[in-house]
């Protein structure tokens, strides 16, 4: 069992991410038994849950003429405008059937707003506005966070970025993560996540 000051928090392992998903992330179902054990080791689990609009800003069939993977310009700055996913009640933005869900005590619903995306757990991506779980953590006495989930460059970076800027101990396990991996934004997510003082674990 973990110290009781440190939470796992399992980033979108839903339907759309895994193989036959919308945005598939390659071989995303394999960390999902992974994830289950860790479970049992951690007296705070907390899940989140990609949650769009199927008019939300981040989706390319949203704007006209553009290509899903290519890059527009939000207020907030660089977006990738992504294929349609994990629209609120579809069967893709459910969690994979094969991931535990009793164990969590939060499920955190992140991406909602039509016009901002979410990448992560703590802040949408104007880094301003907050999901509210910094306080629910601080509340409990959490002081260190786990990382597990999909994507590693996108959600559970972002998340990693925040948490470490907010003062948590931040720890990834890289195995029990995978990565989409867009023009070279696995090895970016690494540098930035080690510079920031993110402990990245196999
Ligand atoms: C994610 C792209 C768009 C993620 C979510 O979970 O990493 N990536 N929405
Ligand atoms: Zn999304």
């Amino acid at each position: 069992m973990k110290p009781a000051n440190t939470a796992l928090i399992v980033i979108d392992v839903q339907n759309d991410f895994c193989p036959g998903g919308a945005l598939a992330v390659a071989g995303g179902d394999e960390i999902i038994s992974r994830i289950n054990g860790l479970m049992d080791d951690f007296a705070t689990v907390v899940l989140t849950q990609d949650w769009h609009p199927a008019n939300h800003a981040s989706f390319a069939a949203n704007h006209p003429e553009a290509t899903p993977f290519s890059l527009t310009t939000m207020p907030y700055g660089p977006q990738v405008l992504w294929p349609t996913h994990c629209v609120q009640g579809t069967e893709g933005a459910a969690f994979h059937a094969d991931l535990r869900t009793d164990p969590a005590q939060l499920i955190v619903r992140k991406g909602f707003r039509p016009e901002i995306d979410s990448y992560s757990a703590f802040f949408e991506n104007d880094q301003a506005t907050p999901t509210g779980l910094e306080g629910y953590l601080r509340n409990r006495g959490v002081t260190a966070v786990t990382l597990v989930g999909l994507a590693t460059d996108y959600c559970v970076a972002y998340s990693a970025l925040d948490a470490a800027r907010l003062g948590f101990a931040v720890t990834v396990l890289e195995g029990a993560c995978r990565a989409i991996d867009l023009n070279g934004s696995l090895a970016e997510a690494r540098d930035r996540m080690r510079a920031a003082g993110v402990a990245l674990e196999a």
